[in-house]
């Protein structure tokens, strides 16, 4: 469907771009830090570690003037949980809070609205060792790790998100480096653990309307237009399935505060129903998300299960299905390219996303991720041409736009990643950025920023929408 008049973004659109907290900052053990999982866990063999990352900690003035002259009109990130509670919960962090505060300050300073995600990845270790999220008392520390960054941070931020890609840190969480299950049923260890962040998601979602009458909140997580491989009935029975144990059990219950039926028949067949306790349900009902924040970098195709193991790909990621014996198997799909990482690339497939969601919750859509990873590469006079990636973020911009022109109420874009990072699991030489940071997955050099060939695309295509 091509509409034969293309509806314009809204000029109060969010034109932005994205980080998290452990990617970007480095400054790991600084200035009364705590350790996270992330810090924790052992490092993929060929890559960095987590340790200075783009060392943003120390470069953020810096790299905020740039974001300025990049034009962004507001900028999503996320605190490191260890930073303001270094032990999870108890003794507050001054120098923390301090670095948080500064940063807010130089965004608005800037123009540009700050973004903030509670919790991006990296739990406090502290309370990981006290069995992180399959204890139930995690839910009370992100409690009060909400409170306080309410009373911190809530005269400036007026947009906060709850978790990122909750559904990422369950279905992939071996490759982010999250994942921790224990006990004789794993899965039904994971899905506890999956119920007692959804119940504090619905406590922070209360806690801020209460706290912060004006400030808006909405869950974070990754969303992809789920295809089956084929007409076959089957097929799309493993597609929908999918999608209600990938999707929509995380927005369902965000959104209507009730579980997905067909996850909860998914579960109860693999004996994984998580407990819930007398008065969880009553929390989730009464807590309602402003608007939605998704994450989008491709589409997924799956077929009928064929009920055995090889249904499973054991090098499954946050883009790759793993897959699921009995329920479904992830395939490539012929029609889609892949990048350099095997991720497949469909632009339509983000409309789809979009209209997707909207039908289903009629709620305002933030994109808070979407993105090329790549090597880039230097030239000799120091530019670097990421012509694939200015490719990449302008077919996706088109499909907001075909998007709000289908009558989806979307209000930014916030492509990954404002600046170069570290991946979750595949080094700093797998490059999002609009701004290069001059270091090699082991060769920290001088961490030098510099302007790519996109970042000055995006400049001038923010320009062209809010002139
Ligand atoms: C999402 C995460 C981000 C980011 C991005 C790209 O799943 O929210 O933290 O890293 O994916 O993935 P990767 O870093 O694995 O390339």
């Amino acid at each position: 469907m091509k509409p034969s008049n293309l509806s314009p973004f809204p000029k109060s659109f969010f034109w932005g771009a994205s980080t998290s907290a452990y990617q970007v900052e480095g400054a790991w053990n600084e200035d009364g830090k705590g350790p996270s999982v992330i810090d924790m866990a052992p490092v993929v063999e060929g890559t960095t570690d987590f340790k200075v990352t783009s060392d943003h900690y120390h470069h953020y003035k810096e790299d905020v003037a740039l974001f300025a002259e990049l034009g962004l009109k507001a900028y999503r990130f996320s605190v490191a949980w260890t930073r303001i509670f270094p032990n999870g919960d108890g003794e507050i962090n001054q120098k923390g809070v301090e670095f948080y505060n500064n940063l807010i300050d130089e965004l608005i300073k800037h123009d540009i609205e700050p973004i903030l995600t509670i919790y991006h990845f990296d739990l406090p270790y502290a309370l990981q060792e006290k069995g992180g999220w399959s204890n139930r008392d995690t839910v009370n520390a992100f409690e009060l790790y909400c409170k306080t960054l309410f009373e911190l941070y809530g005269d400036r931020v007026k947009y906060w998100l709850t978790i990122n890609e909750q559904n990422m840190m369950i279905l992939h969480g071996d490759a982010i480096g999250t994942k921790s299950v224990s006990g004789e049923n794993p899965m039904k260890d994971l899905y506890q653990q999956n119920h007692h962040m959804l119940l504090a998601q619905a406590k922070a979602m209360v806690l801020c309307h209460d706290m912060l009458p004006e400030a808006k909140i909405g869950p974070a997580p990754n969303i992809s237009a789920i295809y089956p491989a084929s007409s076959k009935p089957e097929d799309v029975l493993a597609a929908n399935t999918f999608a209600a144990i990938r999707n929509w059990l995380y927005l369902d219950m965000a959104v209507h505060g009730h579980y997905n039926a067909t996850v909860m028949a998914f579960l109860k067949e693999k004996d994984a129903t998580p407990d819930i306790e007398t008065n969880d349900m009553e929390i989730m009902a009464k807590a309602k998300p402003d608007f939605i924040a998704f994450n989008y970098y491709n589409s997924q195709t799956v077929a009928q299960s064929t009920g055995d193991v090889s249904d499973i790909n054991p090098t499954g990621d946050q883009q790759i299905t793993i897959g699921e014996v009995g329920a479904y198997r992830g395939t490539d799909n012929p029609y889609l390219v892949k990048n350099e990482f095997g991720w497949e690339i469909d632009p339509v497939g983000f409309r789809t996303t979009m209209r997707d969601i909207y039908e289903r919750y009629r709620l305002p859509l933030i994109v808070t991720e979407n993105g090329l990873g790549a090597f880039d590469k230097v030239k000799e006079d120091g530019s670097i041409d990421d012509s694939y990636r200015i490719k990449y973020l302008q077919q996706h911009i088109d499909q907001v736009q075909l998007a709000i022109s289908d009558g989806v109420d979307v209000f930014g874009y916030c492509p990954w990643s404002a600046i170069d990072l570290v991946s979750t699991h595949q080094g700093c030489s797998k490059r999002y950025g609009f701004i290069h940071v001059d270091r090699e997955e082991f060769d920290l050099k001088e961490l030098k920023r510099s302007k790519k060939a996109s970042f000055h695309w995006y400049h001038a295509l923010i320009n062209e929408h809010t002139a």
